[in-house]
Protein backbone atom coordinates (compact mmCIF):
# COMPACT_ATOMS: atom_id res chain seq x y z
CA UNK A 1 0.00 0.00 0.00
CA UNK A 2 0.96 3.84 -0.76
CA UNK A 3 -0.53 7.02 0.50
CA UNK A 4 -1.49 8.92 -2.16
CA UNK A 5 -3.20 13.12 -0.99
CA UNK A 6 -5.45 14.22 -3.45
CA UNK A 7 -7.16 17.28 -2.71
CA UNK A 8 -5.53 17.24 0.91
CA UNK A 9 -7.43 14.13 1.33
CA UNK A 10 -5.35 11.50 2.13
CA UNK A 11 -5.70 7.96 0.97
CA UNK A 12 -4.21 4.65 1.16
CA UNK A 13 -4.32 2.81 -1.75
CA UNK A 14 -2.58 -0.52 -3.24
CA UNK A 15 0.33 0.53 -4.72
CA UNK A 16 -0.81 -0.69 -8.58
CA UNK A 17 -3.55 1.70 -8.55
CA UNK A 18 -3.26 4.82 -11.21
CA UNK A 19 -4.41 8.19 -9.60
CA UNK A 20 -7.93 8.17 -11.12
CA UNK A 21 -8.22 4.78 -9.20
CA UNK A 22 -7.20 6.55 -6.23
CA UNK A 23 -9.45 9.37 -6.69
CA UNK A 24 -12.31 6.97 -7.03
CA UNK A 25 -11.17 5.65 -3.60
CA UNK A 26 -10.98 9.06 -1.95
CA UNK A 27 -14.50 10.02 -3.48
CA UNK A 28 -12.83 12.57 -5.63
CA UNK A 29 -14.70 12.86 -9.31
CA UNK A 30 -11.84 13.39 -11.90
CA UNK A 31 -13.32 13.76 -15.41
CA UNK A 32 -12.72 10.88 -17.69
CA UNK A 33 -13.82 9.87 -21.67
CA UNK A 34 -11.83 7.43 -23.15
CA UNK A 35 -11.28 5.88 -20.10
CA UNK A 36 -13.13 2.29 -19.33
CA UNK A 37 -12.76 0.05 -16.47
CA UNK A 38 -14.57 -3.19 -16.60
CA UNK A 39 -13.36 -4.89 -13.63
CA UNK A 40 -15.47 -8.66 -14.24
CA UNK A 41 -14.38 -8.69 -17.29
CA UNK A 42 -10.46 -7.67 -16.85
CA UNK A 43 -10.69 -4.86 -19.43
CA UNK A 44 -9.64 -1.53 -19.08
CA UNK A 45 -9.32 1.10 -21.79
CA UNK A 46 -6.22 3.31 -20.77
CA UNK A 47 -5.54 4.34 -24.14
CA UNK A 48 -4.99 8.33 -22.05
CA UNK A 49 -5.70 9.71 -25.73
CA UNK A 50 -8.65 12.41 -24.79
CA UNK A 51 -6.41 14.20 -21.98
CA UNK A 52 -9.62 14.36 -20.17
CA UNK A 53 -7.97 13.52 -16.52
CA UNK A 54 -5.11 15.46 -16.68
CA UNK A 55 -4.04 16.79 -12.99
CA UNK A 56 -1.34 18.65 -11.09
CA UNK A 57 1.39 16.29 -9.61
CA UNK A 58 3.46 17.82 -7.40
CA UNK A 59 7.34 18.13 -8.47
CA UNK A 60 6.06 17.09 -11.79
CA UNK A 61 6.41 19.78 -14.55
CA UNK A 62 3.32 19.05 -16.73
CA UNK A 63 0.00 17.83 -16.05
CA UNK A 64 -0.60 14.06 -15.52
CA UNK A 65 -3.43 12.21 -17.25
CA UNK A 66 -5.00 10.36 -14.10
CA UNK A 67 -6.10 6.97 -16.21
CA UNK A 68 -2.46 6.45 -16.91
CA UNK A 69 -0.28 7.60 -14.13
CA UNK A 70 0.54 5.10 -11.50
CA UNK A 71 0.74 6.43 -7.60
CA UNK A 72 3.54 6.07 -5.67
CA UNK A 73 4.01 6.79 -1.82
CA UNK A 74 3.65 10.21 -0.75
CA UNK A 75 2.22 11.64 -3.88
CA UNK A 76 0.09 14.67 -3.71
CA UNK A 77 -2.51 15.72 -6.13
CA UNK A 78 -4.47 17.91 -6.94
CA UNK A 79 -7.58 17.65 -9.15
CA UNK A 80 -8.53 21.46 -9.27
CA UNK A 81 -6.03 24.07 -10.21
CA UNK A 82 -7.09 26.53 -12.62
CA UNK A 83 -4.29 24.52 -15.00
CA UNK A 84 -5.77 21.02 -14.65
CA UNK A 85 -9.92 22.60 -15.58
CA UNK A 86 -8.53 24.85 -17.89
CA UNK A 87 -6.49 21.90 -19.99
CA UNK A 88 -9.36 19.62 -19.75
CA UNK A 89 -11.55 22.35 -20.68
CA UNK A 90 -9.45 22.56 -23.63
CA UNK A 91 -9.22 18.81 -24.20
CA UNK A 92 -12.66 18.61 -24.85
CA UNK A 93 -13.31 21.96 -26.54
CA UNK A 94 -10.38 20.47 -29.41
CA UNK A 95 -12.48 17.42 -29.47
CA UNK A 96 -15.65 19.89 -30.68
CA UNK A 97 -13.54 21.46 -32.70
CA UNK A 98 -13.34 18.53 -35.16
CA UNK A 99 -17.26 17.19 -34.41
CA UNK A 100 -20.29 17.33 -35.96
CA UNK A 101 -22.58 19.38 -34.67
CA UNK A 102 -25.85 17.95 -35.40
CA UNK A 103 -26.37 16.89 -31.75
CA UNK A 104 -29.95 17.45 -31.99
CA UNK A 105 -31.03 14.60 -34.47
CA UNK A 106 -28.11 12.42 -33.23
CA UNK A 107 -28.71 8.92 -32.47
CA UNK A 108 -26.85 9.42 -29.63
CA UNK A 109 -28.71 12.66 -28.49
CA UNK A 110 -28.91 13.07 -24.48
CA UNK A 111 -26.80 9.66 -24.25
CA UNK A 112 -23.63 10.82 -26.11
CA UNK A 113 -20.55 10.90 -23.28
CA UNK A 114 -18.99 13.53 -25.07
CA UNK A 115 -22.32 15.73 -25.34
CA UNK A 116 -22.20 15.03 -21.24
CA UNK A 117 -18.93 16.03 -20.54
CA UNK A 118 -19.38 19.19 -22.72
CA UNK A 119 -21.72 19.89 -20.59
CA UNK A 120 -20.45 18.68 -17.26
CA UNK A 121 -17.49 21.67 -18.08
CA UNK A 122 -20.06 24.12 -18.70
CA UNK A 123 -18.21 24.56 -21.95
CA UNK A 124 -20.22 27.29 -23.96
CA UNK A 125 -18.04 28.59 -26.50
CA UNK A 126 -15.39 27.37 -29.03
CA UNK A 127 -11.92 28.23 -28.90
CA UNK A 128 -10.54 26.44 -31.59
CA UNK A 129 -11.47 26.25 -35.50
CA UNK A 130 -9.85 24.18 -38.14
CA UNK A 131 -9.74 21.72 -40.69
CA UNK A 132 -12.69 19.18 -40.09
CA UNK A 133 -12.35 15.77 -41.19
CA UNK A 134 -15.13 14.85 -43.23
CA UNK A 135 -15.41 11.01 -43.93
CA UNK A 136 -17.44 8.41 -45.66
CA UNK A 137 -20.67 6.87 -43.88
CA UNK A 138 -19.98 3.21 -43.44
CA UNK A 139 -23.52 1.72 -44.21
CA UNK A 140 -22.52 -1.07 -45.71
CA UNK A 141 -23.55 -3.78 -42.92
CA UNK A 142 -27.08 -4.67 -41.81
CA UNK A 143 -26.31 -4.11 -38.52
CA UNK A 144 -23.64 -1.85 -37.44
CA UNK A 145 -22.91 1.79 -39.02
CA UNK A 146 -19.76 3.63 -38.59
CA UNK A 147 -19.89 6.75 -38.95
CA UNK A 148 -15.80 8.06 -38.48
CA UNK A 149 -16.56 11.84 -38.26
CA UNK A 150 -18.04 11.26 -34.70
CA UNK A 151 -14.84 8.90 -33.72
CA UNK A 152 -13.04 10.51 -30.77
CA UNK A 153 -10.51 8.30 -31.69
CA UNK A 154 -10.98 6.75 -27.98
CA UNK A 155 -10.46 3.53 -29.20
CA UNK A 156 -12.87 1.64 -26.83
CA UNK A 157 -14.28 -0.59 -29.53
CA UNK A 158 -11.00 -1.57 -30.56
CA UNK A 159 -9.97 -2.81 -27.00
CA UNK A 160 -13.51 -4.55 -27.01
CA UNK A 161 -13.26 -5.66 -30.63
CA UNK A 162 -9.76 -6.92 -29.99
CA UNK A 163 -9.41 -8.30 -26.13
CA UNK A 164 -12.95 -9.18 -24.70
CA UNK A 165 -14.15 -11.10 -28.25
CA UNK A 166 -10.76 -11.05 -29.85
CA UNK A 167 -11.84 -10.63 -33.36
CA UNK A 168 -10.04 -8.17 -34.30
CA UNK A 169 -11.73 -5.77 -36.61
CA UNK A 170 -11.16 -2.66 -35.23
CA UNK A 171 -7.60 -0.53 -35.37
CA UNK A 172 -6.21 2.48 -35.59
CA UNK A 173 -5.11 3.56 -38.71
CA UNK A 174 -2.97 6.65 -40.01
CA UNK A 175 -1.04 8.85 -38.17
CA UNK A 176 -1.58 12.78 -36.46
CA UNK A 177 -5.17 14.51 -37.94
CA UNK A 178 -5.51 11.59 -40.28
CA UNK A 179 -5.58 8.93 -38.04
CA UNK A 180 -9.04 7.12 -38.18
CA UNK A 181 -10.05 3.66 -36.34
CA UNK A 182 -11.63 1.23 -38.82
CA UNK A 183 -11.05 -2.17 -40.18
CA UNK A 184 -7.64 -3.11 -42.43
CA UNK A 185 -7.00 -0.91 -45.33
CA UNK A 186 -10.52 0.89 -44.01
CA UNK A 187 -12.49 -1.54 -45.60
CA UNK A 188 -16.10 -1.29 -45.44
CA UNK A 189 -17.51 -3.70 -42.19
CA UNK A 190 -19.35 -6.24 -45.07
CA UNK A 191 -16.32 -6.92 -46.31
CA UNK A 192 -14.43 -7.46 -42.94
CA UNK A 193 -14.94 -10.97 -40.71
CA UNK A 194 -17.13 -8.76 -38.29
CA UNK A 195 -19.53 -10.55 -36.35
CA UNK A 196 -21.57 -8.08 -35.26
CA UNK A 197 -21.32 -8.92 -32.14
CA UNK A 198 -22.31 -5.20 -31.21
CA UNK A 199 -20.20 -4.66 -28.19
CA UNK A 200 -18.21 -2.13 -29.90
CA UNK A 201 -21.41 -0.11 -30.03
CA UNK A 202 -21.80 -0.93 -26.59
CA UNK A 203 -19.16 0.67 -25.73
CA UNK A 204 -18.70 3.86 -28.15
CA UNK A 205 -19.34 6.91 -26.22
CA UNK A 206 -20.66 8.64 -28.87
CA UNK A 207 -22.39 8.16 -32.13
CA UNK A 208 -19.09 6.72 -34.24
CA UNK A 209 -20.30 3.51 -34.18
CA UNK A 210 -24.48 2.54 -33.99
CA UNK A 211 -27.29 -0.10 -34.89
CA UNK A 212 -28.69 0.54 -38.14
CA UNK A 213 -31.65 1.74 -37.38
CA UNK A 214 -34.51 0.21 -38.52
CA UNK A 215 -37.52 2.50 -36.36
CA UNK A 216 -39.16 4.14 -39.68
CA UNK A 217 -39.66 0.40 -41.36
CA UNK A 218 -41.41 -0.48 -38.49
CA UNK A 219 -43.93 2.42 -38.23
CA UNK A 220 -44.22 2.25 -41.97
CA UNK A 221 -45.32 -1.27 -41.50
CA UNK A 222 -47.61 -0.16 -38.65
CA UNK A 223 -49.35 2.36 -40.44
CA UNK A 224 -49.85 0.27 -43.49
CA UNK A 225 -53.38 -0.82 -43.46
CA UNK A 226 -52.59 -4.03 -46.20
CA UNK A 227 -49.63 -5.58 -43.68
CA UNK A 228 -51.04 -7.86 -40.90
CA UNK A 229 -47.52 -7.02 -38.17
CA UNK A 230 -47.05 -9.63 -35.43
CA UNK A 231 -44.12 -8.20 -33.10
CA UNK A 232 -42.12 -10.76 -30.95
CA UNK A 233 -39.52 -9.99 -27.90
CA UNK A 234 -37.01 -11.53 -26.82
CA UNK A 235 -36.07 -13.26 -23.36
CA UNK A 236 -33.44 -10.14 -22.29
CA UNK A 237 -35.96 -7.37 -23.32
CA UNK A 238 -38.19 -7.50 -19.72
CA UNK A 239 -35.39 -7.02 -17.71
CA UNK A 240 -33.52 -4.21 -19.01
CA UNK A 241 -36.51 -2.10 -20.97
CA UNK A 242 -37.44 -0.73 -17.78
CA UNK A 243 -34.10 1.23 -17.52
CA UNK A 244 -34.64 3.23 -20.85
CA UNK A 245 -37.59 5.02 -18.22
CA UNK A 246 -35.82 5.55 -15.14
CA UNK A 247 -36.56 1.93 -13.73
CA UNK A 248 -33.84 0.30 -11.66
CA UNK A 249 -31.84 -2.37 -13.28
CA UNK A 250 -33.01 -5.69 -13.36
CA UNK A 251 -36.85 -4.64 -13.16
CA UNK A 252 -38.78 -7.12 -14.83
CA UNK A 253 -41.36 -5.17 -17.31
CA UNK A 254 -43.25 -8.50 -18.77
CA UNK A 255 -46.38 -7.31 -18.61
CA UNK A 256 -45.63 -3.54 -19.48
CA UNK A 257 -44.16 -4.60 -22.50
CA UNK A 258 -46.77 -6.53 -23.81
CA UNK A 259 -49.35 -3.78 -23.13
CA UNK A 260 -46.93 -0.80 -24.84
CA UNK A 261 -46.36 -2.76 -27.79
CA UNK A 262 -49.99 -3.10 -28.59
CA UNK A 263 -50.55 0.77 -27.89
CA UNK A 264 -48.00 0.58 -30.47
CA UNK A 265 -50.45 -0.61 -33.04
CA UNK A 266 -49.12 -4.28 -33.33
CA UNK A 267 -51.83 -6.79 -34.85
CA UNK A 268 -50.07 -9.46 -33.13
CA UNK A 269 -48.34 -9.47 -29.63
CA UNK A 270 -46.09 -12.49 -28.85
CA UNK A 271 -43.04 -13.91 -27.52
CA UNK A 272 -39.83 -15.29 -28.58
CA UNK A 273 -40.08 -17.26 -25.72
CA UNK A 274 -42.69 -19.50 -27.09
CA UNK A 275 -39.81 -19.74 -30.15
CA UNK A 276 -37.01 -20.61 -27.15
CA UNK A 277 -39.65 -23.61 -25.77
CA UNK A 278 -39.51 -24.89 -29.43
CA UNK A 279 -36.26 -24.45 -30.53
CA UNK A 280 -35.50 -26.99 -26.92
CA UNK A 281 -37.74 -29.37 -28.67
CA UNK A 282 -35.63 -29.31 -31.26
CA UNK A 283 -32.17 -29.05 -30.06
CA UNK A 284 -32.43 -31.43 -27.17
CA UNK A 285 -33.91 -33.97 -29.27
CA UNK A 286 -30.74 -33.44 -31.61
CA UNK A 287 -28.61 -33.78 -28.11
CA UNK A 288 -30.44 -37.28 -27.61
CA UNK A 289 -30.08 -38.14 -31.80
CA UNK A 290 -26.35 -37.28 -31.92
CA UNK A 291 -25.63 -39.11 -28.33
CA UNK A 292 -27.45 -42.07 -29.23
CA UNK A 293 -26.38 -42.22 -33.01
CA UNK A 294 -22.89 -41.93 -32.36
CA UNK A 295 -22.77 -38.23 -33.91
CA UNK A 296 -20.72 -35.11 -33.87
CA UNK A 297 -19.86 -34.12 -30.32
CA UNK A 298 -20.05 -31.63 -28.64
CA UNK A 299 -23.06 -30.12 -29.99
CA UNK A 300 -23.08 -26.63 -29.67
CA UNK A 301 -25.89 -24.56 -29.16
CA UNK A 302 -26.61 -22.14 -32.10
CA UNK A 303 -28.92 -19.26 -31.28
CA UNK A 304 -26.18 -16.91 -31.11
CA UNK A 305 -25.72 -15.24 -34.59
CA UNK A 306 -22.58 -13.44 -33.43
CA UNK A 307 -21.17 -16.45 -32.35
CA UNK A 308 -22.11 -18.00 -35.65
CA UNK A 309 -20.73 -16.28 -37.80
CA UNK A 310 -17.94 -16.46 -35.31
CA UNK A 311 -17.59 -20.08 -35.77
CA UNK A 312 -17.76 -19.51 -39.90
CA UNK A 313 -14.77 -17.30 -40.03
CA UNK A 314 -12.56 -18.66 -37.39
CA UNK A 315 -13.54 -22.02 -37.02
CA UNK A 316 -14.71 -23.63 -40.22
CA UNK A 317 -13.14 -27.00 -39.43
CA UNK A 318 -15.61 -26.51 -36.77
CA UNK A 319 -18.71 -25.96 -38.83
CA UNK A 320 -20.51 -29.27 -37.67
CA UNK A 321 -20.33 -28.56 -34.20
CA UNK A 322 -23.66 -26.47 -34.15
CA UNK A 323 -27.01 -28.13 -33.63
CA UNK A 324 -28.98 -27.16 -37.15
CA UNK A 325 -31.74 -26.14 -35.27
CA UNK A 326 -32.57 -22.00 -36.12
CA UNK A 327 -32.39 -19.40 -33.58
CA UNK A 328 -35.81 -19.07 -31.60
CA UNK A 329 -36.13 -15.68 -33.29
CA UNK A 330 -36.51 -17.20 -36.89
CA UNK A 331 -38.29 -20.42 -35.65
CA UNK A 332 -40.56 -18.28 -34.27
CA UNK A 333 -40.77 -16.01 -37.73
CA UNK A 334 -40.87 -19.59 -39.60
CA UNK A 335 -43.74 -20.60 -37.21
CA UNK A 336 -45.62 -17.32 -37.83
CA UNK A 337 -45.64 -17.45 -41.26
CA UNK A 338 -46.61 -21.01 -41.62
CA UNK A 339 -48.50 -22.39 -38.61
CA UNK A 340 -49.76 -19.24 -37.69
CA UNK A 341 -50.63 -17.33 -41.16
CA UNK A 342 -52.23 -21.00 -41.84
CA UNK A 343 -54.49 -20.99 -38.14
CA UNK A 344 -55.64 -17.45 -39.15
CA UNK A 345 -56.27 -17.44 -42.81
CA UNK A 346 -53.55 -14.85 -43.48
CA UNK A 347 -51.70 -14.59 -46.64
CA UNK A 348 -48.08 -14.97 -44.96
CA UNK A 349 -46.86 -12.51 -47.46
CA UNK A 350 -48.71 -9.93 -45.83
CA UNK A 351 -47.61 -10.71 -42.67
CA UNK A 352 -44.60 -8.62 -41.03
CA UNK A 353 -42.74 -10.26 -38.44
CA UNK A 354 -40.81 -7.64 -36.18
CA UNK A 355 -38.40 -9.15 -33.85
CA UNK A 356 -37.37 -6.56 -30.41
CA UNK A 357 -33.75 -8.33 -29.58
CA UNK A 358 -31.28 -7.16 -27.57
CA UNK A 359 -29.00 -7.86 -30.21
CA UNK A 360 -27.15 -6.17 -33.00
CA UNK A 361 -26.21 -9.14 -35.11
CA UNK A 362 -30.20 -10.94 -34.90
CA UNK A 363 -30.30 -7.45 -37.84
CA UNK A 364 -27.84 -9.27 -40.36
CA UNK A 365 -29.17 -12.86 -39.45
CA UNK A 366 -32.61 -11.74 -40.37
CA UNK A 367 -31.36 -11.20 -43.64
CA UNK A 368 -29.31 -14.51 -44.30
CA UNK A 369 -30.87 -16.58 -47.16
CA UNK A 370 -30.13 -19.66 -46.17
CA UNK A 371 -32.89 -18.94 -42.97
CA UNK A 372 -35.26 -17.91 -45.28
CA UNK A 373 -38.54 -20.05 -46.47
CA UNK A 374 -40.10 -20.25 -49.83
CA UNK A 375 -39.77 -16.74 -51.07
CA UNK A 376 -39.71 -14.55 -48.03
CA UNK A 377 -37.74 -13.71 -44.80
CA UNK A 378 -38.94 -15.22 -41.52
CA UNK A 379 -38.18 -12.22 -40.09
CA UNK A 380 -38.95 -9.09 -41.41
CA UNK A 381 -37.41 -6.57 -39.05
CA UNK A 382 -35.47 -6.67 -35.99
CA UNK A 383 -35.31 -3.62 -33.46
CA UNK A 384 -32.89 -3.16 -30.57
CA UNK A 385 -34.38 -2.67 -27.39
CA UNK A 386 -33.11 0.89 -27.04
CA UNK A 387 -34.73 1.52 -30.76
CA UNK A 388 -37.83 0.17 -29.00
CA UNK A 389 -37.31 2.27 -26.06
CA UNK A 390 -37.16 5.22 -28.25
CA UNK A 391 -40.39 4.01 -30.56
CA UNK A 392 -42.33 3.84 -27.38
CA UNK A 393 -41.01 7.63 -26.27
CA UNK A 394 -41.64 8.87 -30.01
CA UNK A 395 -45.82 7.72 -29.40
CA UNK A 396 -45.85 9.29 -26.10
CA UNK A 397 -46.44 6.30 -24.38
CA UNK A 398 -45.99 6.65 -20.49
CA UNK A 399 -44.17 3.06 -20.05
CA UNK A 400 -44.34 2.70 -16.31
CA UNK A 401 -47.98 3.75 -15.89
CA UNK A 402 -49.00 0.67 -18.11
CA UNK A 403 -51.34 -2.29 -16.75
CA UNK A 404 -49.45 -5.26 -17.33
CA UNK A 405 -51.19 -7.34 -20.16
CA UNK A 406 -50.69 -11.23 -21.41
CA UNK A 407 -49.29 -12.05 -24.74
CA UNK A 408 -51.68 -13.07 -27.59
CA UNK A 409 -52.10 -16.49 -28.43
CA UNK A 410 -51.49 -19.13 -29.88
CA UNK A 411 -48.00 -18.50 -30.04
CA UNK A 412 -47.64 -15.86 -26.43
CA UNK A 413 -47.17 -18.75 -23.89
CA UNK A 414 -43.92 -20.04 -22.51
CA UNK A 415 -42.20 -21.53 -19.51
CA UNK A 416 -38.98 -20.55 -17.39
CA UNK A 417 -36.83 -22.46 -19.58
CA UNK A 418 -37.38 -20.13 -22.07
CA UNK A 419 -36.93 -16.84 -19.82
CA UNK A 420 -33.22 -18.11 -19.00
CA UNK A 421 -32.49 -18.33 -22.48
CA UNK A 422 -31.73 -14.58 -21.99
CA UNK A 423 -28.16 -15.44 -19.77
CA UNK A 424 -24.99 -17.23 -19.98
CA UNK A 425 -26.01 -21.11 -19.19
CA UNK A 426 -29.32 -20.65 -19.69
CA UNK A 427 -29.55 -22.11 -22.92
CA UNK A 428 -28.22 -25.47 -21.73
CA UNK A 429 -29.99 -25.11 -18.59
CA UNK A 430 -33.48 -25.10 -20.43
CA UNK A 431 -32.38 -28.59 -22.60
CA UNK A 432 -30.92 -30.29 -19.83
CA UNK A 433 -34.72 -29.72 -17.84
CA UNK A 434 -36.12 -31.38 -21.23
CA UNK A 435 -33.02 -34.06 -22.18
CA UNK A 436 -33.29 -35.26 -18.43
CA UNK A 437 -36.75 -36.22 -18.45
CA UNK A 438 -36.84 -37.42 -22.10
CA UNK A 439 -33.89 -39.95 -20.91
CA UNK A 440 -34.59 -41.01 -18.07
CA UNK A 441 -38.10 -41.11 -18.53
CA UNK A 442 -38.87 -39.55 -14.89
CA UNK A 443 -39.79 -36.17 -13.40
CA UNK A 444 -36.97 -33.81 -12.92
CA UNK A 445 -38.10 -32.38 -9.51
CA UNK A 446 -35.20 -29.58 -8.98
CA UNK A 447 -35.00 -27.88 -12.25
CA UNK A 448 -32.49 -25.57 -11.36
CA UNK A 449 -29.46 -26.48 -12.33
CA UNK A 450 -27.13 -24.27 -10.29
CA UNK A 451 -23.51 -25.47 -11.38
CA UNK A 452 -24.31 -24.29 -15.28
CA UNK A 453 -25.01 -20.91 -13.64
CA UNK A 454 -22.66 -17.80 -13.16
CA UNK A 455 -20.94 -14.98 -14.62
CA UNK A 456 -17.19 -17.24 -14.71
CA UNK A 457 -16.57 -16.66 -18.80
CA UNK A 458 -15.44 -20.00 -18.97
CA UNK A 459 -17.54 -22.77 -17.08
CA UNK A 460 -17.81 -26.55 -17.46
CA UNK A 461 -20.19 -28.62 -15.23
CA UNK A 462 -21.39 -32.37 -15.19
CA UNK A 463 -25.42 -33.09 -15.58
CA UNK A 464 -26.05 -36.65 -14.30
CA UNK A 465 -29.10 -37.48 -16.27
CA UNK A 466 -29.39 -40.96 -13.64
CA UNK A 467 -25.74 -42.37 -14.99
CA UNK A 468 -25.17 -40.86 -18.46
CA UNK A 469 -23.12 -38.05 -17.31
CA UNK A 470 -23.22 -35.00 -19.81
CA UNK A 471 -20.06 -32.87 -19.72
CA UNK A 472 -21.06 -29.33 -20.49
CA UNK A 473 -18.79 -26.20 -21.25
CA UNK A 474 -19.81 -22.98 -21.15
CA UNK A 475 -18.67 -19.18 -22.68
CA UNK A 476 -19.72 -15.84 -22.84
CA UNK A 477 -17.23 -13.33 -24.83
CA UNK A 478 -16.35 -14.61 -27.90
CA UNK A 479 -12.34 -14.30 -26.69
CA UNK A 480 -13.91 -16.95 -24.18
CA UNK A 481 -15.78 -18.82 -26.47
CA UNK A 482 -11.94 -19.09 -28.81
CA UNK A 483 -10.05 -20.86 -26.39
CA UNK A 484 -13.20 -23.06 -25.49
CA UNK A 485 -13.11 -23.77 -29.32
CA UNK A 486 -9.49 -24.02 -29.28
CA UNK A 487 -9.32 -26.46 -26.48
CA UNK A 488 -11.96 -29.09 -28.15
CA UNK A 489 -10.18 -28.41 -31.27
CA UNK A 490 -6.46 -29.92 -29.58
CA UNK A 491 -8.40 -32.42 -27.80
CA UNK A 492 -8.17 -30.71 -24.33
CA UNK A 493 -11.47 -30.35 -23.75
CA UNK A 494 -14.10 -32.90 -24.20
CA UNK A 495 -17.71 -32.33 -23.94
CA UNK A 496 -21.20 -33.53 -24.93
CA UNK A 497 -23.05 -30.17 -24.87
CA UNK A 498 -21.57 -26.47 -25.40
CA UNK A 499 -22.83 -23.47 -24.90
CA UNK A 500 -21.41 -20.28 -26.35
CA UNK A 501 -23.32 -16.14 -26.16
CA UNK A 502 -20.89 -13.51 -27.82
CA UNK A 503 -21.49 -10.98 -25.68
CA UNK A 504 -20.80 -11.04 -22.08
CA UNK A 505 -23.43 -12.05 -19.58
CA UNK A 506 -25.33 -13.63 -22.66
CA UNK A 507 -28.57 -11.36 -24.39
CA UNK A 508 -28.57 -9.52 -21.42
CA UNK A 509 -25.33 -7.70 -21.96
CA UNK A 510 -26.28 -8.11 -26.07
CA UNK A 511 -25.15 -4.94 -27.79
CA UNK A 512 -28.15 -3.66 -28.32
CA UNK A 513 -29.38 -3.25 -24.49
CA UNK A 514 -29.18 -0.14 -22.79
CA UNK A 515 -26.11 1.06 -22.58
CA UNK A 516 -24.83 -0.75 -19.36
CA UNK A 517 -20.96 -0.15 -19.14
CA UNK A 518 -18.69 1.41 -16.85
CA UNK A 519 -21.42 -0.11 -14.33
CA UNK A 520 -20.63 -4.17 -13.60
CA UNK A 521 -24.03 -4.57 -11.80
CA UNK A 522 -26.28 -3.59 -14.43
CA UNK A 523 -25.64 -6.90 -15.92
CA UNK A 524 -25.80 -8.79 -12.72
CA UNK A 525 -29.33 -7.50 -11.97
CA UNK A 526 -30.84 -8.40 -15.46
CA UNK A 527 -29.25 -12.08 -14.56
CA UNK A 528 -30.85 -11.90 -11.37
CA UNK A 529 -34.45 -10.80 -13.20
CA UNK A 530 -34.03 -13.69 -15.46
CA UNK A 531 -33.60 -16.44 -12.71
CA UNK A 532 -36.60 -14.55 -10.84
CA UNK A 533 -38.50 -14.60 -13.81
CA UNK A 534 -38.26 -18.38 -14.74
CA UNK A 535 -39.14 -18.66 -10.81
CA UNK A 536 -42.39 -16.82 -11.66
CA UNK A 537 -43.42 -19.05 -14.39
CA UNK A 538 -45.91 -21.90 -13.75
CA UNK A 539 -44.57 -24.33 -16.34
CA UNK A 540 -40.52 -24.27 -16.55
CA UNK A 541 -39.77 -27.32 -18.45
CA UNK A 542 -39.93 -26.30 -22.29
CA UNK A 543 -41.59 -29.63 -23.28
CA UNK A 544 -44.59 -28.88 -20.75
CA UNK A 545 -45.47 -25.70 -23.11
CA UNK A 546 -48.88 -26.53 -23.82
CA UNK A 547 -49.14 -24.32 -26.79
CA UNK A 548 -46.15 -26.07 -27.83
CA UNK A 549 -47.44 -29.45 -27.37
CA UNK A 550 -50.75 -28.05 -29.29
CA UNK A 551 -48.91 -27.12 -32.38
CA UNK A 552 -46.61 -30.82 -32.23
CA UNK A 553 -49.42 -32.35 -32.37
CA UNK A 554 -51.40 -30.22 -34.47
CA UNK A 555 -48.83 -29.26 -37.08
CA UNK A 556 -45.44 -30.24 -36.93
CA UNK A 557 -45.95 -33.88 -35.83
CA UNK A 558 -42.39 -35.63 -34.01
CA UNK A 559 -39.78 -32.97 -32.44
CA UNK A 560 -36.62 -33.28 -34.74
CA UNK A 561 -39.31 -34.97 -37.67
CA UNK A 562 -39.39 -34.62 -41.21
CA UNK A 563 -41.50 -31.21 -41.17
CA UNK A 564 -39.96 -30.12 -38.11
CA UNK A 565 -36.36 -30.57 -39.84
CA UNK A 566 -37.56 -28.84 -42.86
CA UNK A 567 -38.95 -25.75 -41.43
CA UNK A 568 -36.58 -25.34 -38.16
CA UNK A 569 -33.21 -25.98 -39.06
CA UNK A 570 -30.37 -25.22 -41.51
CA UNK A 571 -26.95 -26.16 -42.66
CA UNK A 572 -24.39 -24.10 -41.76
CA UNK A 573 -21.70 -23.64 -44.15
CA UNK A 574 -17.96 -22.24 -44.02
FE1 LIG B 1 -31.27 -14.06 -27.16
FE2 LIG B 1 -32.45 -16.04 -28.18
S1 LIG B 1 -31.87 -15.85 -25.98
S2 LIG B 1 -30.39 -15.29 -28.85
O1 LIG B 1 -29.71 -14.76 -26.38
O2 LIG B 1 -31.86 -17.85 -28.25
O3 LIG B 1 -30.92 -11.76 -28.98
O4 LIG B 1 -32.83 -12.46 -25.15
O5 LIG B 1 -34.03 -13.68 -28.35
O6 LIG B 1 -33.44 -15.93 -31.03
O7 LIG B 1 -35.20 -16.82 -27.17
C1 LIG B 1 -31.01 -12.54 -28.16
C2 LIG B 1 -32.16 -12.96 -25.88
C3 LIG B 1 -33.05 -14.25 -28.04
C4 LIG B 1 -33.10 -16.02 -29.94
C5 LIG B 1 -34.19 -16.57 -27.60
FE1 LIG C 1 -15.72 -6.26 -33.56
FE2 LIG C 1 -18.15 -7.13 -32.79
FE3 LIG C 1 -17.77 -4.56 -33.42
FE4 LIG C 1 -17.70 -6.41 -35.34
S1 LIG C 1 -19.47 -5.85 -34.10
S2 LIG C 1 -16.27 -4.72 -35.10
S3 LIG C 1 -16.77 -8.13 -34.24
S4 LIG C 1 -16.84 -5.68 -31.69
Amino acid sequence: YVKVTINDKEVEVPREYTILNAAVEAGIKIPTLCHLDLHDLKMVNRTASCRVCMVEVENRPGLAPACATPVNDGMVVRTDTVRAIKARRMAVELLLSNHPTDCLICQRNLRCELQALAQELNIREIHYSGKRNKYHLDTSSQAVIKNQDKCILCRRCETACNEIQTCGILSALNRGFETVVGPAFNLPMVETSCTYCGQCVAVCPTAALTEVNHTRKVWKALHNPDKYVVVQVAPAIRVALGELFGMEAGTIVTGKLAAALRKLGFDQVYDTEFGADVTIMEEAKELIHRLETGGRLPMLTSCCPAWVSFIEHQFPDMIDVPSTCKSPHIMFGTLAKTYLAEKMGIDPNKMVVVSVMPCVAKKAEAARTELSLDDHDNVDIVITTRELGDMLKEAGIDFDKLADEDFDHPLGESTGAASIFGTTGGVIEAAMRTAYEWVTGETLENVEFQQLRGMEGLREATVDLKGQEIKIGIAHGLGNARQLLEDIRNGKGEYHAIEIMACPGGCIGGGGQPYHYGNDEIVKKRQQAIYREDQRKSIRKSHENPEVIKLYKEYLGEPYGELAKKLLHTKFEA
